[in-house]
């Protein structure tokens, strides 16, 4: 009887131990869209993370993340490329130094990305596609990019951050 009462305490102790740390470390969901105005519309250019002429109002295809902001732990990426006619991604960098501009290939058009704090990415969705991206993250500063040759240069990043 004793070594009963024990075995249910433990049981319960492991439950409440259990339920706190799920709570503890509940995963974020974050809705991605990846959007743009069309092939008919010309890319804009020098509108990468950082640079003068980056504006999101001019850009001619984006990165929305919704919320675009969690907190340290298990973080789901939920993206759709909403396209009618091109392919997008969406990578998950780690800004180690928000003040420091991204390492940029001019000859690819795209960021070098071993050099960038590269996470991990939902890779090419055609057009009207999902895929999901779950990563468990800490606190600071980060980019949901896309990097289609010419596409973050057109403005397709958006700031993502992590608080404690
Ligand atoms: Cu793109």
């Amino acid at each position: 009887m004793r070594a009963f009462k024990k075995t249910m305490l433990a049981l319960g102790a492991a439950i409440i131990v259990a339920t706190f740390v799920s709570s503890t470390f509940a995963a974020t969901t974050v809705k991605v869209i990846l959007w743009d105005k069309g092939a008919a519309t010309p890319m804009g250019t020098g509108m990468g993370y950082g640079m003068p002429l980056a504006a999101p109002s001019k850009a001619t295809m984006g990165v929305i993340a919704t919320p675009a902001t969690a907190a340290a732990g298990v973080v789901s990426f939920q993206v759709t490329n909403t396209s009618k006619d091109t392919v997008h991604e969406m990578i998950l960098v780690y800004l180690a130094d928000p003040k420091q501009p991204l390492t940029y290939s001019e000859s690819d058009s795209k960021l070098v990305e071993d050099k960038i704090g590269y996470i991990g990415e939902v890779s090419e969705l055609d057009p009207g596609k999902s895929g999901t991206l779950t990563k468990v993250l800490k606190p600071g500063e980060y980019l949901l990019i896309c990097n289609v040759a010419g596409h973050f240069m057109a403005g397709m990043w958006t700031k993502f951050e992590v608080t404690k």
